[in-house]
């Protein structure tokens, strides 16, 4: 069966065996042409049932599927009665399906009549949204990941695209084997596994991306960089030249702390190169001066005449799978639906085409304005689907607090324990990948078919569906009568049609005839999509043709904030993002053990200099702290950090850490045009987290440990892994903890050493090694040990001790693919193998999805060094 990857927006095409499991590319799939990474390659992995909500619940308890939707129902019409339809929220997300998604819309701003839905989109993709719009006049890509591959230069700016779109990065790393001189600039303050590709690296200050793009527009500007062909379908061009005149390249050296041949040599690439494609992400757009960032990047590449043709333009690489397919519905709360905003003709028309007359006639609450109005009493009910906004939003202490005291909060999920359905009063079971069926749009603007293969678990129902019963209950049955996600899709795309004549970009009313099997075999397609492109549209703006009244693009000055000291208590700038396995508040990868060897703790990466200052060594606790709240994990030392900097996963949340969700520390300081906050700069300090031991501890039953400043829980299959950390008596602590009773406890202490063993009616229950810092144990023996009966004395010893009978650990896994560990990869080198691809026909590593491959050069050079 062929379906897309529910992760990244690269939008892969997968080929499932729905009896093995096993995910392979799709080869005929425009975006990978059969490539996956390691999470793609891992999702028949997550299919299980033991992490999965199930049945839906209300207060708790489990009920019956009309009882919790009645209930939903009768608490939503109650609240819009008492206070008006204001008081109620949607909160969706990027990787709903866009039928789930356009349902969503369709009953907030169409139905309840109020503007109040926004997404996880505007932690990710609105800035973007904005820079599209006021240059473009439409929110709309220009490129195409062929782009990659017929490009002469790739900028990749603020984008770890090596972690975060692995399978784009692959093409990448094809095209520049291929054809040497294909040149990458890497812009991102850290030196990141995607600098391996670079033939220059800027590591500028953070948040100064609009100096360096507006000091590249002077730059053209005063070095032949205008594309003259250009001008007539340019506005705005003297106005934004005139405001880019201060800054020359001492100012933007000045600014981006930068060496001012480093920045030559980036611009003069830029100017020269016929073919440039900028390729950005949430290094842009999570800033105060988001949009402008993106303005600066779009200017550049509209002066330059540097879009619209093969291997070139402006591409913003969307995070999420369906993060596309939420800007087409109009999921954001300062869109009405299908590219149309709020004007008396646009709120008509819609309002004609659903056939109601209650549409929002204003825009809603953008994600942080909504949870502050939730906080303040205002909003009085929300229902938040595929999104777990109590980890990832800013100001998480404070949204947490909002949800609690938010009288009716209704979740649907995938997962049966979140930090969000934590504050739930009602939890429904949606259905996950695999089970539910729909389409998603790629950061290429394809739209792909998801296909049911296998049987949902429990009752879960796909969210469109669960939405549409409530409407019904609702009064609105009318509008929302579907039976199949079909039946919504061809719904939306005829309104994509609706009295467009070519104003709106976003317009699929070619597929809005589609029969349900037409449906079904839909294969994949960017729009616009429409009598005059029946079969899609690869590249926009080709023409010279934009979608501002007047058909010219817009060129726009930026602001660029001056340079602000650290404030002297929190004297480090604390970055925030994504690792390589894990997908964001890990309620899937995070059950996936092969996905938890690359990093299985939360950490923080400070330069050796840092490091030092603060008397802390790479594997120390160190504890965070912010204005806001404080965060506690492991040190790792990079000197590719700029100094003064630190990094920070925000993968980690309460279901594995005691305190690492490391949105309790950010601030919800917005981008005032797209509502978006910074998550990349907060003003932090650090100190060392004193513990008098540190131990491991595998338990067969999830119960996560109490009384502990730090531990971390890594499930390995049918056993729970933590690491703990505490003061006084180790041994003591682990009988302390609840529902002990009735365990027979094997104890060996060897000075400042406790081993024990637990065990219940002969079976193991626990095992736990503590000393004053974490001690070597053979981790692959003990978690086997739960595995099996273990009935010789002398293995229960060796148990005991933390070690196999003759057994060697196999180090932190590097490739995931093949499991490949630190150990053997060093001993491969030490026997001659000096090149990746030497080192994958020794052990296989990096010949599957490739994204190890930095790491590996990196071990090479190290055992080269070490010589
Ligand atoms: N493995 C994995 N892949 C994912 C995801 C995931 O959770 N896990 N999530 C997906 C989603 S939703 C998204 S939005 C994308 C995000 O993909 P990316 O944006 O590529 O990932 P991030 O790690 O958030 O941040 C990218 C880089 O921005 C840099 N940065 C920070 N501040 C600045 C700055 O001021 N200027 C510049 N130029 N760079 C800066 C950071 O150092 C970081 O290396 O990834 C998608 N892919
Ligand atoms: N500090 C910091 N914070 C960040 C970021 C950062 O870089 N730094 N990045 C931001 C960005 S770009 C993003 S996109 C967000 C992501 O943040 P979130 O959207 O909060 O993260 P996810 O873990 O993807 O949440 C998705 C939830 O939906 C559930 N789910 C999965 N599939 C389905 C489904 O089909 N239906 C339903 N109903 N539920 C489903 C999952 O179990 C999970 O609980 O985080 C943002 N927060
Ligand atoms: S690159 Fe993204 S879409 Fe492709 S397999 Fe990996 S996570 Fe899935
Ligand atoms: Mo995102």
């Amino acid at each position: 069966m062929k379906t897309t990857c529910p992760y990244c927006g690269v939008g892969c095409g997968v080929e499932i065996d729905a009896q093995e499991r096993r995910a392979r590319g799709d080869s005929l799939h425009p975006a990978n042409g059969g490539r996956l990474c390691v999470k793609g390659a891992s999702l028949g992995e997550t299919l299980g049932a033991e992490t999965r909500l199930l049945w839906p619940q209300i207060g708790g308890q489990r009920v019956t599927m009309d009882a919790a939707l009645d209930y939903a129902a009768a608490g939503l019409r109650e609240t819009i009665a008492r206070h008006g339809p204001r008081a109620v929220a949607f909160y969706a997300s990027g990787q709903l399906l866009t039928e789930d998604y356009y349902v969503a819309n369709k009953l907030m701003k169409g139905f309840i009549g109020a503007g109040n839905i926004d997404t996880n989109s505007r932690l990710c993709m609105a800035s973007a949204v904005v820079g599209y719009k006021r240059a473009l006049g439409a929110d709309a890509v220009p490129c195409c990941y062929d782009d990659i591959e017929q490009a002469d230069l790739v900028v990749l700016v603020g984008s770890n695209i090596a972690w975060a779109h692995p399978v784009a990065w692959q093409r990448l790393v094809q095209a520049k084997q291929q054809r040497p001189d294909l040149e990458v600039v890497v812009i991102d303050p850290r030196r990141t596994a995607s600098c391996e590709l670079a033939d220059l690296h800027l590591p500028l200050r953070p948040g100064s991306d609009a100096a360096l793009f507006t000091g590249l527009l002077h730059w053209l500007a005063a070095h032949r960089g205008i594309d003259n062909a250009m001008l007539a379908h340019l506005n705005n061009v003297d106005a934004t030249l005139a405001a880019s005149a201060a800054w020359d390249l001492a100012a933007v050296a000045d600014a981006c702390q930068l060496e001012k041949t480093d920045i030559l040599a980036f611009w003069q690439r830029f100017a020269t190169r016929s073919r440039v494609l900028t390729l950005w992400c949430m290094g842009i757009n999570q800033s105060q001066t988001g949009s402008d960032n993106t303005s600066a990047i779009i200017n550049a590449h509209l002066l330059s005449g540097k879009i619209g043709r093969p291997g070139c333009g402006p591409f913003s690489l969307t995070g999420q799978p369906n993060a596309m397919g939420g800007r087409e519905v109009g999921g954001l709360a300062n869109q009405l639906a299908a590219h149309m905003g709020f004007s008396a003709e646009e709120v008509d028309r819609v309002g004609r085409f659903w056939g109601s007359s209650s549409v929002a006639r204003e825009p809603g609450l953008m994600a942080v304005e909504m949870f502050r109005a939730m906080a303040r009493g205002e909003i009085k009910a929300v229902w938040i689907m595929g999104t777990n906004p109590a980890v990832s939003m800013p100001e998480g202490n404070l949204v947490a607090r909002a949800l609690k005291s938010c009288p009716l909060v209704i979740v649907s999920e995938v997962s049966n324990a979140t930090d969000t359905s934590a504050c739930a009063h009602v939890l429904l079971p949606a259905q996950g990948w695999g089970e539910k069926s729909g389409t998603v749009t790629n950061s290429e603007r394809c739209i792909s078919r998801q296909r049911r293969f296998i049987d949902p678990v429990g009752e879960a129902k796909p969210d469109w569906w669960l939405l549409a019963q409530v409407a019904r209950r609702l009064g609105y049955g009318d509008a929302f009568g579907w039976q199949h996600p079909h039946e919504v899709f061809t719904e939306h795309a005829a309104l994509s049609g609706f009295e467009n004549a070519g104003r709106r970009a976003f317009d699929i009313s070619g597929l809005a005839n589609l029969s349900q099997a037409e449906y079904d075999q839909l294969l994949p397609v960017q729009w616009p999509v429409n009598a005059a492109a029946p079969r899609g549209t690869q590249r926009l703006f080709s023409d010279g043709h934009f979608y501002h009244g007047d058909g010219k693009a817009r060129l726009l000055p930026v602001a660029i904030p001056a340079y602000s000291a650290p404030a002297p208590h929190y004297p480090l700038v604390m970055n925030t993002g994504r690792i390589r396995d894990q997908w964001h508040t890990m309620t899937r990868t995070g059950n996936v053990p092969r996905l938890m060897q690359h990093f299985d703790e939360p950490f923080v990466v400070l330069h050796p200099q840092d490091a030092a200052a603060h008397g802390l060594c790479a594997g120390d606790l160190t504890r965070v702290q912010s204005a806001l709240g404080w965060w506690c994990g492991r040190v790792i030392t990079d000197d590719g950090q700029r100094p003064g900097q630190i990094f920070i996963p925000m993968h980690w949340t309460r279901q594995f850490s005691a305190q690492a969700c490391v949105d309790g520390l950010v601030a919800a300081r917005c981008c005032p045009l797209s509502g978006q906050p910074a998550l990349k700069q907060t003003d932090v300090r650090l100190q060392p987290l004193r513990v008098d031991w540190q131990g491991w501890l595998w338990q067969r039953e999830r119960r996560d440990p109490t009384l502990l400043d730090y531990w971390s829980r890594a499930p390995q299959g049918q056993v729970q892994r933590y690491v703990v950390a505490g003061q006084g008596n180790a041994a003591a602590w682990l009988k302390q903890q609840p529902g002990m009773d009735g365990v027979e406890w094997q104890q060996a202490e060897a000075g400042d050493r406790a081993h024990l063993l637990g065990w219940r009616r002969g079976v193991l229950e626990y095992a736990f090694y503590a000393a004053p810092s974490l001690p070597d144990v053979d981790q692959a023996f003990i978690a086997q040990a739960f595995a099996v009966q273990l009935t010789g004395a002398r293995q229960r010893h060796a148990l005991l001790g933390g070690k196999a009978i003759r057994a060697e650990s196999p180090g932190r896994t590097i490739c995931s693919c093949f499991s490949v560990g630190e150990r053997a990869i060093d001993k491969a080198i030490a026997q001659g193998c000096r090149t990746p691809a030497a080192l994958g026909a020794a052990l296989k590593c990096g010949t599957n999805c490739g994204s190890c491959i930095p790491e590996l050069k990196q071990l090479i050079a190290l055992h080269c060094v070490e010589q």
